[in-house]
């Protein structure tokens, strides 16, 4: 998880995991966040509850990830906004899919169950834009293409192009779809999920950050 000063969602999204699932299957489970030197107590709430922190006072929530990424040890990785806003408590029926359909990639539809005041009007239509940007664009059918929730296959990411080539900033969310759904030899699907409404200040910049991930999406096509 990527996290800049959340400290009233944090706590909330660990305490969400089922762990008992996880110790039951025998999978070993590994909380990381990735501190873009949070001021508020989002570290220390994080450590108190087992996870392992990794700062990176560069910022952007795709350079968290890009330095996050190969630090993790686990073989599947679960990614999400430390906000609790995304189902955590269901990410081990996410990975027993994953596992079942023996896919490398899953991304996760909020809009299938979108939970009331998750996402306001403005943000539903500036997210149907561009998702149907990047179906036009890269013939991908995803229907959200700015979920935070990913799990996937550590190895997947050597199928794709180097983390380091990715955006830095929001669009990391719709690069690392694209990347995953257009690779050979990468299984991917989207499912059905949920959106709760956020704990803590929104840190997207709505109409900025919106305009760059359309740029994003023009640019990507054009370039790759
Ligand atoms: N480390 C780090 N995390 C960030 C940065 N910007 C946002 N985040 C985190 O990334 C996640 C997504 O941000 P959020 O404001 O929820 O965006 P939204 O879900 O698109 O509305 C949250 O967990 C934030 O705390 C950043 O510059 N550095
Ligand atoms: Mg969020």
């Amino acid at each position: 998880m990527p996290t800049l000063n959340e400290e009233k969602g944090i706590g909330k999204t660990i305490d969400s995991i089922n762990k008992d699932f996880f110790k039951k299957n025998n999978w070993e489970l590994e909380i990381v966040i990735i501190d873009g030197d949070s001021k508020d107590k989002t570290q220390e709430i994080a450590k108190k509850k087992g996870a392992k922190i990794i700062i990176e006072k560069r910022k952007g929530y795709g350079r968290a990830y890009k330095t996050g990424m190969p630090q993790i040890t686990g073989d599947i990785i679960v990614t999400g906004d430390a906000d609790a806003t995304y189902p955590f408590d269901r990410i081990h029926e996410y990975v027993q899919l994953l596992l079942d359909e023996n896919l490398d990639f899953i991304t996760t539809d909020r809009f299938a169950e979108l939970k009331k005041g998750s996402m306001t009007l403005t943000h539903r239509f500036g997210n149907l834009t561009l998702a149907t940007v990047l179906r036009v664009l890269f013939l991908i059918n995803i229907r959200d293409s700015q979920s935070g929730m990913w799990i996937f296959k550590k190895e997947a990411l050597d199928k794709i192009q180097p983390l380091e080539d990715f955006n830095d900033g929001m669009p990391f969310s719709e690069e690392i779809k694209i990347e995953m759904f257009t690779a050979k030899d990468v299984k991917s699907r989207e499912i059905f999920s949920t959106l709760c409404p956020r704990e803590g200040e929104i840190k997207l910049e709505s109409f900025k950050d919106g305009w760059k991930n359309l740029k994003f999406l023009f640019k990507k096509r054009i370039t790759s």
